[in-house]
């Protein structure tokens, strides 16, 4: 019941500024309190200052900020590794996606057989050949399969990839060309809308949580808030519509907490400029109450 929240107002890696007020949202949306509530011990980390270059060169090989995203992320995944050690539950609050990389390697540095259930409107399995604007948050997913620049594949201190087969996509609405291609020929896992709206959120979770956690010694829930309707959601950094509601995404949440097997989270592309009264920040702490087990009765 240990949880340890990482801020990381990171928003270099998408394409536009704003989502580094997130982990602030976040915080001020009283996450420890509920958090405490449910019985939790928290320690507040505090947050990964990231440095900010002043113009948004793309170096020559399509990537921009390259420099200071792979820092920011190394100094993440250190944290990410150093709490899972310290038996403690890895709460990441973004940013931008791009901090995926960061703690996914952290957390790989322990549990090498790691699942993943990603919630996005995208697929962020771009890399620099393929992504149609040079923004590093459409990439984490390519990086963590070992596509990528190398000194993205790099961070972490050596070679983390995870299985594809234990990887699992849902919200998916927003594809680019080659994200559709790379997806296909890793044979990735990917509940679109059109699936969610055919069988239910309830459905579709019980075969994810059974593909993510069998044979694997942890789960990790990647959260991109763009993932819900911007109806729900209007504070994020790219909204595209006929998202997931309010209670689909609240009952993932609640059927993971009773599957009992996650063990680590982030939260991100909360952007509060285009948030209406930190609604996006409120709803991403009802999840994550939801996600650790915060029940109605
Ligand atoms: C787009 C947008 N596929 C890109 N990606 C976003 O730039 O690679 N991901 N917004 O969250
Ligand atoms: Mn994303
Ligand atoms: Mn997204
Ligand atoms: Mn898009």
């Amino acid at each position: 019941r240990l949880v340890s929240i990482i801020g990381v107002p990171l928003d270099l890696g998408a394409n536009h500024r704003g989502v580094d007020i997130g982990p602030s949202a976040v915080r001020y949306a009283q996450l420890e309190e509920h958090l405490q509530a449910l019985g939790y011990s928290i320690e507040d980390k505090g947050d990964i200052l990231p440095n900010k270059p002043n113009c948004s060169y793309l170096d020559e090989s399509n990537l921009k900020y390259l420099d200071e995203i792979t820092r920011v992320n190394t100094e993440l995944c250190a944290i990410v590794a150093e709490e899972i050690s310290r038996n403690r539950f890895p709460l990441v609050l973004g940013g931008d996606h791009s901090i995926a990389i960061g703690t996914i390697s952290g957390v790989l540095q322990h549990k090498q057989r790691l699942g993943v259930l990603w919630f996005d409107a995208h697929g962020d399995i771009n890399t620099a050949e393929t992504s149609p604007s040079g923004n590093i948050h459409g990439m984490p997913v390519a990086v963590r399969f070992g596509l990528g620049h190398e000194r993205l594949l790099g961070i972490g201190g050596r070679r983390v990839t995870l299985n594809p087969q234990k990887f699992v996509m849902i919200g998916v609405r927003d594809l680019d060309p080659g994200e559709k291609k790379l997806l296909k020929k890793l044979g990735i896992t990917v509940y679109t809308m059109h699936e969610i709206d055919l069988f239910g959120m309830a459905a579709i979770m019980e075969k994810a949580i059974r593909q993510v956690s069998d044979g694997t010694d942890g789960v990790h829930v990647s959260f991109d808030m763009d993932a819900m309707d911007p109806l729900h959601a209007p504070g994020v950094g790219t909204p595209v519509l006929g998202g997931l509601t309010y209670r689909e995404s609240h009952l993932a949440m609640e059927l993971l907490a009773a599957a009992n097997i996650v063990t680590s989270a982030e939260f991100v592309e909360i952007n509060t400029v285009l948030d209406h009264r930190n609604q996006t920040a409120k709803v991403a702490v009802a999840l994550i109450r939801s996600l650790l087990g915060e029940r109605t009765l």
